[in-house]
């Protein structure tokens, strides 16, 4: 049974230019990619992402972190990954939350620092459960932007929906 997981590459990965070592280091997994893409975060994305860390006092600070304000990279790179034992290998990879703390062979071992002002600027986002994980890729993706089944989805018509198309 195959198994997905949301993975982030956070601003300081982008800013670092470590976009390449870390899909390298995942790709070790020989998980599948079924979906990617760059992402504007907002306040109320980032708030609901972290909604279950929102008692913490590093709260506010993790919020500017993944919208890109400490590291003047607006963005995120989002990606789900399917296969066996997608979340705990992904996890492995990633190392522990705390980058002094991880394996240095890991990529947050490898990259990950903890800055002055007392936040783990740790490179990844991995999903750290089955329900966590369908929780948060739902968050970030629309059913047409993964390229395979995971969840049930169903078909709706909207009409006078604003959006934005090839002019
Ligand atoms: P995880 O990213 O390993 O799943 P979570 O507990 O979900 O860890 O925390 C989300 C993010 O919040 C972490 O990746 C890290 O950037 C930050 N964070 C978590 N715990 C602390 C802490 O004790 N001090 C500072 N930052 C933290
Ligand atoms: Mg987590």
């Amino acid at each position: 049974m195959g198994q997905s997981v949301l993975i982030l590459i956070k601003p300081d990965g982008l800013k670092k230019s470590l976009t390449g070592n870390i899909l390298s280091r995942l790709s070790e997994t020989k998980l599948e990619i079924v979906a990617a893409k760059m992402v504007r975060v907002s306040k109320e994305l980032a708030e609901e992402h972290y909604q279950q860390l929102k008692d913490k006092p590093f709260f506010a600070e993790i919020i500017k972190y993944l919208q890109g304000d400490l590291h003047d990279r607006k963005k995120v790179m989002a990606l789900v990954y399917w296969g066996a034992e997608a979340i705990k290998k992904c996890r492995d990879l990633a190392g522990s939350t705390n980058p002094e703390e991880a394996e240095s062979t890991s990529i947050r071992g490898s990259y990950g620092r903890i800055t002055t002002g007392g936040i783990y600027e740790n490179v990844v986002h991995v999903s750290s459960n089955p329900s966590e994980a369908e929780r948060e890729i739902k968050l970030w993706f629309t059913p047409d932007e993964i390229i395979v089944d995971l969840y049930a989805a169903k078909d709706i018509i909207q009409k006078e929906i604003k959006k934005k198309v090839w002019a």
